[in-house]
């Protein structure tokens, strides 16, 4: 049968308006607006945790300020937006928040079904098990029966459940949607156990009870957690620059420019690092941005491996080696397709 005429008309202006949403109707709000808003926890140590001044402090923060570099030329034009693991991805899709960099872990359902798009992984995490060392447990096999404290809307509630149901344990859930009262009910005793991405218990243990030697964190691992940035599906632009945001984070690493050293590269003979630096014209001007975009974010922010050290490394509270968050060259899984 012939589609009638409006039909056909009426798809056709659907398939404009999707082309023109895709011509970066994120990208001009947030010029408009001069400062991208940011969805993160506000709650996690490390991660996205205000400091003493009310500054956001940690490596989920310091990526939203490299995404205002490398849009804006500028790291402070962000508005962070405190998030809860519930509130995340609606937040996200109602245009409270232009991307969320926000301990979010990327899986299949979320990247297909939520309206939105990850760019990468900037850490690489996986859920485990904290006790109070009074209890006397040194494996996970010991929980048999426990009662686990969890915060709801996470990958955490999915994994606990899968995890006792593979190895015929059982559990009670008590479940929390704040994360502050998850964490009180398992200081005071409500539950055996808290379970979370290894990084959130590292925090949560440094950072949200009074002796950290009273707690302890099995050295278990359930779950692969990838963490990483996500946008709204519906700028393809604004994904292109997020993304290589965190790219142009990895390859300044990789390459040795730091926001110390980055303005001895000014000239350089060796092209890679020329594409890096925008001396070689051209890098940017696809996304609609500026050639010295990336040297935008490493001079204001630094490289992937100087904000991992400032924000969660060895010599913070948090103590975290780089393992499997260390550069491919140094035996990790940070990977960033080239510059060029
Ligand atoms: N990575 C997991 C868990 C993320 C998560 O929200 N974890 C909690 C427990 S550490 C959290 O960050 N809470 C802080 C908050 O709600 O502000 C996910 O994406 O679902």
């Amino acid at each position: 049968m012939m589609q009638p005429i409006k039909t056909i008309a009426l798809t056709f202006a659907a398939v404009l308006v999707a082309g023109q949403a895709f011509a970066g109707a994120t990208v001009d709000e947030i010029k408009e607006r001069g400062a991208v808003r940011c969805g993160v926890s506000g709650a996690l140590a490390g991660f996205a945790l205000p400091d003493s001044q009310g500054v956001m402090q940690g490596l989920d923060a310091d990526v939203c300020r490299a995404v205002a570099a490398a849009l804006l030329g500028d790291a402070t034009a962000v508005e962070f937006v405190p998030l809860s693991a519930q509130q995340r991805f609606t937040a996200l899709q109602s245009g409270e928040a232009d991307l969320l960099s926000r301990n979010t872990t990327w899986t299949l359902t979320r990247d297909t079904s939520l309206g939105m798009d990850f760019v990468g992984t900037t850490f690489y995490d996986g859920q485990g098990f904290m006790v109070p060392t009074s209890l006397g447990v040194s494996s996970t096999s010991e929980l048999d029966g426990a009662a686990i404290c969890v915060q709801s809307g996470t990958t955490t509630e999915k994994n606990l459940t899968d995890y006792f149901r593979a190895t015929g344990m059982s559990f009670q859930p008590v479940v929390f949607e704040g994360f502050e009262e998850s964490v009180t009910a398992f200081v005071n005793g409500r539950c055996d156990a808290y379970t979370t991405d290894a990084s959130g218990l590292a925090s949560i243990r440094v950072s949200n009870v009074s002796n950290p030697d009273d707690y302890m964190i099995l050295p278990e691992i359930i779950s692969k957690e990838p963490l990483g940035p996500a946008v709204r599906n519906d700028d393809s632009e604004w994904f292109d620059i997020v993304r290589w945001t965190v790219f142009a984070m990895l390859n300044a690493e990789e390459a040795g420019i730091t926001s110390e050293n980055i303005d001895s590269f000014k000239g350089s003979d060796d092209p890679n690092i020329a594409r890096i630096m925008g001396d070689e014209p051209g890098m940017g001007a696809s996304m609609g941005i500026d050639d010295a975009w990336a040297y935008n974010i490493v001079s204001q922010v630094g490289n992937y491996g100087e904000v991992f050290e400032r924000n969660v490394g060895a010599s913070t509270p948090l103590g975290f080696q780089r393992g499997i968050n260390a550069l491919w060259t140094q035996g990790g899984l940070m990977y960033a397709p080239p510059i060029r």
